[in-house]
């Protein structure tokens, strides 16, 4: 089988199945098929490159891969849905069909069934369902896991609404809110997870008081994904004497540095851009959390 040409067909449920019975935290790769994220943006727009990458990836030591079509930095405008498609749901079935285990990262409905109709195993919705009402029955008829991520709206409004005067108690209130909403709308509580959404309607202290009291989020029992790869609040820290911010393509010592403490903590997956380095990182975390005594937070796979 050529590395692009797609092979079987209902590879779905084994591809699942590779995100269980880990010892450490699921390595979820990204890979942003946009001509504008802010990282790797418009490095795989192109179908095959996308596709190359993602396997990449996943021979680097990732577990599953992130597929998004859409960037979700600060500033940034919407995609059109049919843009979206475009950009996603080959990748998304070629991937699979290779055995891939692939998460959608779309807030757009249409594009999480077309996507899990094309083999993807989880959704990700950054609005945690905020952003289209037709998302939450789609998750709930497919049964997938779905990561529900703290959000206070769009690109364009995240800064402006990056206010609070208790950042992880809000957050938390929020995100029960959300849990909810999702329950009342038929979702299965034991697919959910929770994601404090690092750097979307956060500041960098918002984010370090997020990552410093995840606690706070266990106390819903769901797992946790959480994603800080070369986040801008990791730019602020490591800025130079005059205050420039350090360049995306230099965050990633300090990527992997908290991917590990994630790990410490028992997080159920990381959301990183490089694969070798994060799963070398959680492994260094889950051994250190083991020594700990602490309990296996892979039990709570969605
Ligand atoms: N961050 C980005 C995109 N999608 N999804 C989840 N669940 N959590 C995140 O923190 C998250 C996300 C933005 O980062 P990117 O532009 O590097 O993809």
């Amino acid at each position: 089988m050529g590395v692009l040409h797609p092979g079987p067909a209902g590879l779905p449920e084994r591809a699942r199945a590779r995100l269980h019975g880990l010892d450490r935290p699921v390595v979820l790769a990204v890979l942003n098929v946009t001509p504008d994220s802010f990282s790797d943006g418009g490095l795989w727009a192109e179908r095959d490159d996308a596709v190359l990458h993602g396997l990449g990836l996943v021979s680097a030591g990732a577990d599953a891969v992130d597929v998004g079509g859409e960037s979700t930095r600060p500033g940034a405008g919407r995609v059109p849905e049919h843009e979206e498609l475009r950009r996603t749901i080959e990748v998304v079935r070629i991937l699979a069909d290779h055995g891939v285990p692939v998460s959608i990262d779309t807030m757009r409905a249409s594009v999480a069934e077309a996507a899990l109709e094309a083999g993807a195993v989880m959704v990700n919705d950054v609005s945690g369902g905020l952003a289209d009402p037709v998302m939450a029955r789609v998750v709930a008829q497919a049964g997938c896991p779905f990561v529900v991520m703290h959000w206070r709206g769009h690109s364009e409004q995240m800064v402006a609404r990056a206010r609070y005067d208790d950042v992880v108690g809000e957050v938390r209130d929020e995100l029960a809110a959300r849990v909810d909403a999702l329950l009342a709308a038929g979702l299965d509580p034991a697919r959910l997870v929770l994601d404090p959404g690092i750097g979307f309607a956060k500041d960098a202290a918002h984010g370090w008081s997020l990552l410093a009291h995840l606690d706070a989020l266990d106390t819903f029992g769901l797992p946790l994904l959480v994603g800080v790869s070369r986040k801008r609040f990791l730019g602020q820290l490591l800025a130079a004497a005059d205050g420039t911010p350090r360049p995306v393509e230099q965050r990633e010592d300090a990527s992997h540095a908290v991917a590990a403490l994630l790990a410490a903590h028992g997080v159920w997956a990381v959301r990183a851009h490089a694969a070798r380095p994060t799963a070398d990182a959680v492994r260094v975390g889950a051994a250190w959390r083991r020594a700990r005594g602490g309990p296996p937070e892979q039990d709570r796979s969605p």
